[in-house]
């Protein structure tokens, strides 16, 4: 945080922002955090306290985000996407104070609300005007919060108190808290300037959601920790990002997904030359899931840019990277670990752990230490446990292959039941769990496929329950009939999980089968599973 004040006060009249209709100077940007952090500190909120965003990108979530470190609060993000169910478990397990909502989220609130009544109770900063006739006791509308005399020191902190909280999933149903401090975020961004040599006149151009480690902590704290301006787009577009390269932007990182989507935007540009515009920027990178080979190949021949592929988690922040020299980076690898990093191949029985290090073209769990990492998962001693290692190695879960220069190549994931589609993170338990809810569903397993545009997509197999009363009955049914009911129950848990969760966790396909492949003593045999779908041997449906 400290780090980020330096900033301001560095460059005052740069454009730290520009968004629709906005051109904020740091000096501007400053100031705005700073009444806004005295408005915040007016509520007699303690330090520590969780502030909960749940907010589309817009200029003033930037003002919130430091106006919360400013009055020593911790930033709690929260997916816009998600609905009700998810939405309430955030709120409950961050405990948090205060939520911060805009126009386009509020309905996801009052979804949490009707799931958990008591966060009725909850105190709301609203932003947005038509919100304002919605004020009940406790609530304040955002641009009421500025206070013009209010305490402007930002409260003093200890580097390891907590900035930020991030909720990603796991092997586990419900999402964790990644609990990141002023320190570990700061040191992490610090790498970068070397690293990818970012300069104080770059312009970030940045479509990527501002509830993930990729587009907050390396994008925005990125950014404005190197007196950089951020372009702000309120969501991803091709036409937004090449807009924005046009009008200056130097850097864009991106997911896969969006740089599938800018190649064929490219390759389809009617008289325009897209391509030429995008090789005006100065650096592409692009991280969150596998970078395919021949997209980084198509990207280099039609703007002439090798994309620089990185790897993170929320838990690790930027880990892993090419290095800056354009020759130097190679396609379908993630390069080496970033300075303040460490890392170790370790063999997949994560007990017997045989410390590989100098064994050439190691293959294995990838387990890493250094400044990025989390301080623990919010709340969960038992899960922050059971995610390290004796000697501080946090282990990442990602299977990695080292060549024998030291460089690393992301090659799949210890648990099936983790899935990356789009550069989202989706835990298979959770949409079990969804889905299992369906009267009609007596089994359910969900596993990630390969696709060309999201990395993985989400199949679920399901195993109804029959209400057939006798084999007879069962057997008189005509194959259109089976069809039909099947085709039926496709749509249910479609649609449940659409009303249920985000829904970019629906499934795409549903296979309606008798019963799921297990092995002698019961247990669930997903590769099985993915194996027959890929074989063509199940009937997907309602691919949505
Ligand atoms: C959207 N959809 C998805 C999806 N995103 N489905 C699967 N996977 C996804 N990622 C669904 C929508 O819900 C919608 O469903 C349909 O696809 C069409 O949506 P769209 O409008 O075309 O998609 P869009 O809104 O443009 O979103 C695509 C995207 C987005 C690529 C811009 O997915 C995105 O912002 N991804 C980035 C995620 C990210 O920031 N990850 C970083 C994690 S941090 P329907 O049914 O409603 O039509 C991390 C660590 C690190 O991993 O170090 O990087
Ligand atoms: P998240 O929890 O959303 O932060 O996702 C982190 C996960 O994304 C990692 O554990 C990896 O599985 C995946 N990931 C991140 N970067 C890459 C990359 N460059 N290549 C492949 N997988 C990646």
């Amino acid at each position: 945080m400290h780090a980020l004040l330096r900033a301001f006060h560095g460059r005052p009249d740069h454009p730290a922002l520009r968004a629709a209709g906005v051109t904020w100077s740091y000096g501007q940007l400053g100031d705005r955090a700073r009444r806004h952090a005295a408005g915040l500190r007016g509520l007699g909120l303690p330090a520590g306290a969780r502030v909960a965003v749940l907010a589309e990108p817009a200029p003033a979530l930037l003002v919130a985000l430091l106006g919360q470190y400013l009055a020593g609060l911790v930033h709690v993000p929260i997916n816009t996407r998600y609905r009700g169910l998810e939405v309430a478990h955030i709120l409950r397990d961050s405990g948090a104070a205060l939520v911060l909502v805009d126009q386009a989220c509020a309905p996801a609130l009052a979804e949490a609300i009707e799931q958990a009544p008591e966060l009725a109770a909850l105190p709301r900063i609203l932003l947005g005007d038509e919100l304002a006739g919605g004020l009940r006791a406790g609530d304040r509308r955002f641009e009421d919060l500025y206070t013009e005399t209010g305490d402007a020191l930002p409260r003093a902190l200890p580097d390891d108190a907590l900035s930020l909280m991030i909720y990603t999933s796991g092997t586990t149903g419900k999402s964790k808290g990644v609990a990141h401090t002023h320190r570990s975020v700061s040191a992490a961004i610090g790498a970068l300037t070397g690293l990818w040599r970012w300069r104080d006149d770059d312009a970030l151009v940045l479509a990527l959601p501002l509830f993930h480690v990729h587009g907050l902590a390396i994008g925005v704290h990125g950014a404005l920790l190197h007196g950089m301006t951020i372009e702000l787009l309120p969501r991803f577009t091709c036409e937004g990002v090449i807009d924005a390269i046009a009008g200056g932007g130097t850097i864009f990182m991106g997911v896969p997904t969006m740089y599938r989507r800018l190649l064929d935007h490219v390759e389809r540009a009617e008289g325009r030359d897209d391509a030429a515009t995008l090789a005006r920027a100065r650096l592409f990178t692009s991280g969150s899931a596998a970078l395919p080979a021949a997209d980084f190949t198509r990207f280099e021949q039609l703007t002439g840019h090798r994309i620089l592929e990185r790897y993170g988690m929320s838990e690790t922040l930027l880990t892993l990277s090419n290095p800056a020299e354009p020759a130097r980076r190679v396609a379908g690898t993630v390069g080496f670990p970033v300075p303040g990093f460490e890392a170790r191949v370790v063999d997949e029985q994560g007990v017997n752990i045989k410390d590989v290090e100098d064994a050439e073209d190691a293959r294995g769990e990838l387990w890493v230490r250094g400044v990025g990492l989390m301080r623990e998962y919010w709340g969960n001693p038992q899960a922050t446990a059971g995610a390290f290692a004796d000697g501080g190695w946090f282990k990442t879960g990602d299977v990695v292959s080292r060549d024998r220069e030291g460089r690393f190549a992301i090659v799949g994931r210890r648990s099936v039941d983790i899935i990356k589609s789009g550069g989202f993170k989706i835990s298979a338990r959770e949409l079990e769990d969804a889905l299992l809810e369906l009267p009609e569903v007596a089994e359910v397993a969900v596993v990630g496929l390969p696709d060309p545009e999201w990395g993985q997509r989400i199949v679920a197999a399901v195993v109804p329950k029959t209400t057939a009363k006798t084999s007879a009955e069962t057997s008189a049914k005509t194959s259109a009939e089976t069809d039909a009911e099947a085709d039926a129950l496709a749509e249910a848990v479609t649609a449940h999980a659409r009303a249920r969760l985000a829904s970019y966790k629906k499934p795409r396909g549903v296979a309606i089968v008798a019963s799921l492949p297990r092995n002698a003593l019961g247990k669930l045999q997903k590769h099985r599973l993915i194996a027959a779908i890929e074989a063509g041997e199940l009937t997907l449906r309602a691919a949505g």
